[in-house]
């Protein structure tokens, strides 16, 4: 059988990442696009030269021409701008809107059978306009940010309680901006609510919320705390790490459940949007959406959520 083969369009910080992490995982063969020259190429030399040291066997070659992507099976797109301090994502709208107009053309003529992973910011409008210009199906079309999302807050509920990362559940969705919905009633210890744990951590209900209610915030703010601190981009590793699971679901079939940035006809309230939420991802793409019963609160929150990303896509018009 054919070794599959993954493109990434985009060879910078999350681009080098992801053929690295690709290469390891031994997903497939790996092209890195990218507009400057020597930039994919160097990369791709210096990641496979590790090869006999990590022990893997995939080629992974780096261009400047979108003939090299044709028969693709993924798509992950990085192309654009990242933020620097003070910038929100959708400060990057018209910079990145024309870098993606010319991506989407490179895919649709060159790996029109692929799925495509949107990753460039303002993510939820980038999707949106990837699918618009390729023209594929809602299906093969999505954007990584709830992976990510979630994984922050799962990361921030192991911390606080002491527990492996491995044995949270949680869960954020909406569209991957400061108004994102972070699912406080559902995150779970292994199925044990995460507030009753806090509750008895702290013999407190009061503060058990204010934890609760700090871990949230720092959810929402975590991309822009890593912007702070770096000064000179965004995070890199984990968009990465979270984009290699969905890729990895769609490749080898796994039917994960990941919070995916889908197309939604009527699901949540929401038609006619991409916005995030828990998609089984395939070897046919988005196979189901997993629909789930929000209180008032929560659908109110994704609620502002949907109309901030409504807002944004608006500007691409
Ligand atoms: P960076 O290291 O600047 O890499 C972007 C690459 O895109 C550069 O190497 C550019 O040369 C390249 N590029 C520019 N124009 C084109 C073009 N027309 N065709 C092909 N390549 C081009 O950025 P990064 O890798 O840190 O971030 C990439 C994007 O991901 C940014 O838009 C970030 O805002 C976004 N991002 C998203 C998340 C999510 O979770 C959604 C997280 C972090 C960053």
């Amino acid at each position: 059988m054919a070794r599959k083969k993954i493109a990434l369009i985009g060879g910078g910080q999350i681009g080098g990442v992801l053929a690295q992490l690709a290469a390891l995982r031994e997903l497939g063969d790996v092209v890195l696009f990218d507009i400057v020259e020597g930039l994919p190429q160097g990369k791709c030399l210096d990641i496979a030269e590790a090869s006999p040291v990590d022990g893997f066997d995939v080629c992974l070659k780096g261009t400047n021409t979108y003939e090299d992507i044709a028969g693709s099976d993924v798509v992950i797109v990085t192309a654009g701008l990242p933020r620097k301090p003070g910038m929100s994502r959708d400060d990057l709208i018209d910079v990145n809107s024309k870098i993606m107009t010319s991506v989407a053309e490179g895919i649709k003529a060159h790996a029109p059978n692929s799925f495509v992973i949107v990753i460039s910011n303002p993510l939820d409008a980038m999707v949106t306009l990837c699918q618009k210009v390729t023209g594929f199906p809602h299906n093969r079309v999505i954007g990584q940010a709830g992976v990510l999302d979630s994984a922050r807050f799962k990361a921030f509920i192991a911390w606080e309680l002491g527990v492996s990362v491995k044995d949270v559940n949680a869960m954020t969705l909406g569209g991957h901006g400061d108004d994102m919905v972070p699912l406080v009633r559902y995150a779970s210890v292994n199925g044990i609510p995460v507030l009753e744990l806090l509750e008895r951590k702290y013999n407190d209900k009061a503060k058990a919320k204010e934890v609760m209610d700090a871990m949230v915030k720092r959810t929402r703010g975590a991309g822009g705390e890593v912007v702070a601190l770096l000064k000179t981009g965004s995070a890199f590793y984990s968009p990465a790490s979270s984009a290699i699971a969905m890729a990895e679901s769609i490749l080898r079939d796994q039917k994960r459940v990941l919070p995916t940035c889908a197309y939604l006809n009527g699901e949540f309230g929401v038609k006619g949007f991409y916005v995030g939420v828990p998609c089984v991802l395939g070897a046919g793409g988005v196979e189901q959406i997993l629909q789930f019963e929000l209180d008032a609160e929560e659908q109110a929150m994704m609620d502002k959520s949907v109309a901030a990303v409504k807002e944004l896509v608006a500007i691409l018009k």
